[in-house]
This record gives C-alpha cells, structure tokens and sequence, in this order.
C-alpha cells in the first residue's frame, strides 16, 4: 500500500492564527503543516498539505488522491455541513478517510451538529484543537499499518 496520504483543509483555514483565537488558538496553518510533517515523518508517511476556499479545488484533491494515496484527513471547514459533492468524491476514494475539526462542533450551534463527510469518515476528530491533527496522523498510520480495510 502506498504511505501517501493528503492532509486537506476547507475554507477559511488559511485565517487559522488570525482571528478567532478563543475558537481555533493561535497556531497558524503553517504550524499545523508543520507538525503533521514532523509526526508523518515518525511514521514513515509521506504528507501533501492543502488549503483551499474552493469547494471544486477540495474535490480535485481528493480525485488526485484516488491515484496514489492511501488515506485522506479532511478538514472540510463549513463544507462539512453543506456539501454532498464533497461527500461524493470522498465516496469514490478508496482508501481511509479521518474527519478533522479543530473545535468541539457538538458544542457549537446546531447547524454544525450535522456532517455529510462523517457518512464515510472511518473516523471523526473534534474539539482537540489543531492538536488533532497530528493525532489523526498517527490513527492514519495505524489504520494503513494494520490494513483495517
Ligand atoms: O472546528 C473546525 O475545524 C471547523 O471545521 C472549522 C470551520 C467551521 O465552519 C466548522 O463548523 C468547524 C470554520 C473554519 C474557519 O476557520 C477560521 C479560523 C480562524 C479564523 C476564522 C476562521
């Protein structure tokens, strides 16, 4: 298998650090694709990092990572909760699908209570901070590792 795996971000992610401290910390993307990279690398996983505001630009993605990937961790941002077409693409992927957000959105308004992505995620990640995301790195390892699919 291989020990690609792509590391996507939704909309409005690049302000992470920004603003809105109080909900998201003060760590950058840049911050986030950092330690992804440094715990990707323990595990001998290779990372492609994106950001993008465009839903087709996340859709392209994940078809990319069709290709040659064997997981994806996606952080849809508010297209978690509207989008089907991302759902879609994620459907015709393969390999392991983990659902990352930075906040606890159970705990937030009820409009983000709701995932279309969570209906294939093999896994979901919330109110971890962007700590999550280094924590979903080495739950993607271990599923790859162990082959669970
Ligand atoms: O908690 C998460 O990671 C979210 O996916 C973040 C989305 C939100 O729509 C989801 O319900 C939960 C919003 C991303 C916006 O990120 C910002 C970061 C800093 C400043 C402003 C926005």
């Amino acid at each position: 298998m291989s020990r690609l795996i792509y590391v996507l971000n939704g909309p409005n992610l690049n302000l992470l650090g920004k603003r809105q401290p109080e909900i998201y910390g003060a760590d950058t993307l840049v911050d986030v694709e950092r330690d992804v990279r440094a715990v990707a690398v323990e595990f001998g996983l290779d990372v492609r990092f994106h950001q993008s505001n465009r839903e087709y630009e996340l859709i392209d993605w994940i078809h990319e990572a069709r290709e040659t990937a064997a997981g994806i961790i996606i952080n849809p941002g508010a297209f978690t909760h509207t989008s089907v077409a991302i759902l879609d693409a994620l459907n015709a992927f393969d390999g392991f699908v983990l659902e990352c957000h930075i906040s606890n959105v159970h705990k937030r308004e009820s409009f983000r209570h709701h995932s279309y992505v969570s209906l294939r995620a093999d896994g979901v990640m919330a109110g971890f901070g962007v700590q999550g995301y280094a924590l979903c790195v080495r739950r993607m390892a271990h599923l790859i590792d162990t082959k669970k699919k």
